[in-house]
């Protein structure tokens, strides 16, 4: 045979081989999809569904809300396949080739944030019995839709068949952004959010005021901003929310089935406010605006009549911005507070609190004033603060330093954060269950978990994303997933397979190496 003949055969026998490998291959196993948070129940039935420029999303017809999330399901997948997805309102039971997203068929039993999605080569349909259920369903969709198109144009993309159960393990889900230390503009906050929103947490904690800073507009104390807010940590131009920026987050965060738990730290962590009204000190002197990293050294007068009509003002506004039912007030490192003090004023801010229809959350200390029953304290630093705090009836949200608080450094080589808790590595921040971790805490007595980032370090969205990822999907599915479901060494491959997530986000992670990339 001439040679030219055997150089095309070896030529069209590599041009089979390539297109049969670069041939993507079939999602068409459900139960090894890689969700996060991990679904409760997942059964696979080995065919796909295919995505193309003849799909559609319908939803319920008369409904803005459904409407809403069609929408945001369409975008996604629209931002991440090409395709031209548009969403339709349902008049009919949709047919072929549709996703169809629905309140109608769906098991109560699933909860406010529970769903239903089955997936066949004809159809996805989502159902759920309230609309926040559906948009967690909506999160999972994004996840099993398989992107790896290689045809270079716009689908086919496949999802493989099947169907979810689920539902979540704690009804709180959070994450803090410490937005006193260092300031983040509305656009950055939205983006945390929207990152938060595909993992299916729930609760956004923005902690607004602190030494270094007052970040919330307070029309009846407006100096709180024009001179509490005008600074950070290392002296920078700090910044504050106008009230209407406030509700605009309030919004976002809503629309995506996440409430905003707004908190006024108080008495201690105070000295933006202290700089910015002499006579809510004890000695009628402002101190300067602090920019450094210190805690504990400040109080608001605890005695002085004035200093709780500043706090009903303050909560007073913020809570008419806030449809959320919590109100956090801090309550933490209040060295500069005698307990004597400290105690009846976490009894009086309480009633406060309960006047404008809020719930009150605490750090942990507030355990040591008479909790009112519905109050929640945020364990962090003392496990014998949560015991007392379950002792009065109170429940508990578990940020256990060591574990959830993802301002602390990954290793000693972390370039960000800090390590007076701990350092911790993405597993230290996974292999862990809220339920056992106090002797004498147990589920009953938790609400849920929260991961705070505080940003004394922190400067900017990509320090932010940096610290978050990969650590906080491990906190929405310890929130989410029954701890028996739970294991490190599946995770792990899970999280691995999420660095495309990433990647499509354009978010800045932390490649750690205990995860197999
Ligand atoms: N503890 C302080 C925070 C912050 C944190 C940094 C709490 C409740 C250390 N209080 O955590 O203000 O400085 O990791």
């Amino acid at each position: 045979m001439k040679k030219i003949h055997i150089f095309q055969t070896i030529l069209i026998m590599m041009a089979m081989i390539i297109s049969v490998s670069c041939k993507p291959k079939e999602p068409t196993d459900l139960a090894k999809a890689s969700i996060i948070p991990k679904p409760v129940t997942v059964s696979a039935t080995g065919e796909a569904f295919t995505l193309n420029s003849k799909t559609a999303i319908f939803v319920d017809a008369g409904s803005d809300e459904l409407t809403r999330t069609g929408q945001y399901l369409a975008d996604k997948l629209n931002a991440s396949t090409g395709l031209t997805i548009v969403v339709n309102e349902a008049q009919t039971e949709p047919g072929k080739g549709s996703i169809f997203l629905t309140l109608s068929g769906a098991d109560q039993s699933l909860g406010e944030e529970g769903y239903l999605l089955t997936v066949t080569k004809q159809q996805v349909k989502l159902s759920a019995a309230n609309p926040a259920g559906l948009f967690m369903g909506v999160q999972t969709i994004r996840q099993i839709t398989a992107r790896d198109s290689v045809s270079g144009k716009p689908g086919p993309f496949r999802i493989a068949t099947g169907t979810i159960t689920d539902h979540p393990d704690y009804s709180y889900r959070g994450m803090m952004l410490d937005v006193s230390r260092h300031f983040f503009g509305v656009e950055d906050v939205k983006q945390v959010i929207e990152y938060l929103a595909f993992y299916k947490i729930n609760m956004f904690h923005m902690h607004l005021s602190d030494d270094q800073g007052w970040r919330i507009e307070i029309k009846s104390w407006p100096n709180l901003t024009a001179h509490g807010g005008s600074t950070q940590v290392g002296g920078g131009q700090g910044g504050f929310y106008t009230q209407e920026q406030y509700s605009d987050i309030v919004k976002f965060a809503a629309d995506r089935y996440i409430t905003v738990v707004p908190e006024i730290d108080m008495p201690g962590h105070t000295n933006a406010a202290l700089s910015s009204y002499p006579e809510l000190n004890c000695n009628g002197k402002a101190p300067d605006l602090y920019t450094g990293t210190d805690v504990g050294f400040s109080s608001l007068c605890t005695k002085k009549e004035i200093t709780y009509t500043f706090i009903d003002d303050v909560v007073r506004e913020i809570s008419a911005l806030t449809p959320g039912p919590f109100f956090h007030i801090g309550g933490d490192e209040s060295h500069a507070t005698k307990v004597e003090d400290y105690i009846p004023f976490i009894n009086r801010v309480q009633d406060i609190v309960a006047k404008y229809g809020k719930r009150v959350i605490g750090w942990d200390e507030i355990a040591l004033s008479t909790l009112k029953p519905n109050s929640v304290a945020q364990c962090w630093a003392s496990e014998e603060n949560a015991i007392k705090a379950i002792a009065q009836g109170a429940k508990i949200l578990m940020s256990p330093a060591k574990k959830a608080y993802i301002d602390m450094q990954y290793d000693k080589s972390t370039p960000l954060g800090l390590h007076w808790a701990a350092y911790i590595e993405v597993d230290d921040g996974y292999n862990w269950d809220p339920a056992s971790y106090i002797p004498g805490v147990g589920k009953e007595n938790i609400i849920g978990v929260e991961a705070p980032m505080w940003t004394e370090t922190i400067t900017k969205l990509d320090d932010i994303e940096y610290m978050m990822f990969p650590r906080l999907p491990g906190i929405a599915e310890i929130g989410w997933t029954p701890v028996s479901m739970r294991n490190w060494d599946e995770y792990k491959f899970r999280l691995a397979q999420h660095a495309k997530f990433f990647e499509e986000m354009d978010i800045n992670y932390y490649k750690s190496p205990r995860v197999p990339w």
